[in-house]
């Protein structure tokens, strides 16, 4: 009983931190560590580990701020996840909390097809999916986000699939989940892991696909600073999401 309360209340603390990201990732049947922002610090030379630092889930507020790109502080990973392009990449979260706004899934080459060296900033990145409002209005409605989330800590998943004809290569993957519940306060939660993507295709997104993060959003935009609660937009039921095309192949 009492292991039983202190384990509710650990769980309520975590729920009360209300934040959240992606904690591991699948293709196929195989299963692919994340770092845990919470566990050991052996983690950081962790071989198996394929996905990049990150230390605490709190959302990013701003921007403009340079750990938009992949959390912070965003150290290299050991390990890539071997993906053939054409697979699946599933990313898995659990009791995500928040339930609007869209997630978009990138990628990006890492610079001499080495992720252990490469430094986001500057990137060009390219979106392969996205998932928004799903159904309903804008703040009452089905967004993805809220969907997707069990709410009971099992496992939830989220996948996207590796263009086909993606030359091979190895490539950070970003997940982000974008928040819009606090007017005009949007919230990011981005996670970057190493892929190590094979196949026989020599497609590459041309430049109308490509945009640098940060630097794809601004408070400018009314996608982004956006009040769900005013009248105005509460009740619409389409949501455009930021940012160029999805390049799928
Ligand atoms: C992620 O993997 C770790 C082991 O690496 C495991 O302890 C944890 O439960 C997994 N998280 C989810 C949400 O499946
Ligand atoms: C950027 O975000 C990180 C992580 O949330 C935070 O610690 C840092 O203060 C932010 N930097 C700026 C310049 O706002
Ligand atoms: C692969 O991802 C796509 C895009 O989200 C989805 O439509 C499809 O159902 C997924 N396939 C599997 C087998 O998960
Ligand atoms: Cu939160």
């Amino acid at each position: 009983m009492l292991q039983l309360y202190f384990t509710a209340v650990a769980y309520l603390a975590q729920l009360a931190a209300a934040h959240g990201g992606a904690l591991n990732y699948t293709v196929g049947d195989t299963w692919y560590a994340g770092y845990d922002p919470f566990g050991p610090k052996d983690q950081d030379d962790a071989p198996y580990i394929v996905q990049r630092k990150w230390i605490t889930n709190e959302p990013i507020f701003e921007t403009t701020n340079a750990s938009l790109a992949c959390n912070f502080p965003g150290n290299p990973a050991r390990a890539y996840i071997p993906i053939n392009a054409g697979e699946n990449i599933t990313a898995v979260y659990n009791t995500w909390v928040h339930t609007v706004g869209p997630m978009i899934a990138w990628l990006t080459p890492c610079a001499n097809n080495d992720c252990s060296t490469f430094d986001p900033a500057g990137a060009e990145w390219f979106k392969i999916g996205q998932q928004g409002l799903l159904w309903g209005t804008i703040e009452g409605g089905g967004w993805f986000q809220k969907e997707f989330s069990r709410w009971d800590g099992s496992p939830s998943l989220w996948s996207e699939r590796i263009p086909e004809t993606l030359r091979a290569g190895k490539y950070l993957v970003r997940h982000e989940i974008i928040s819009l519940h606090s007017a005009h306060k949007p919230q990011f939660y981005p996670e970057c892991a190493h892929l190590d993507v094979k196949g026989s295709g020599t497609g590459f997104p041309t430049k109308e696909f490509m945009a640098k993060i940060p630097g794809v959003y601004s408070m400018d935009q009314p996608e982004i600073n956006i009040d769900v609660y005013d009248p105005e937009i509460s009740t619409k039921t389409e949501y455009k999401i930021p940012g160029p095309l999805v390049w799928t192949g």
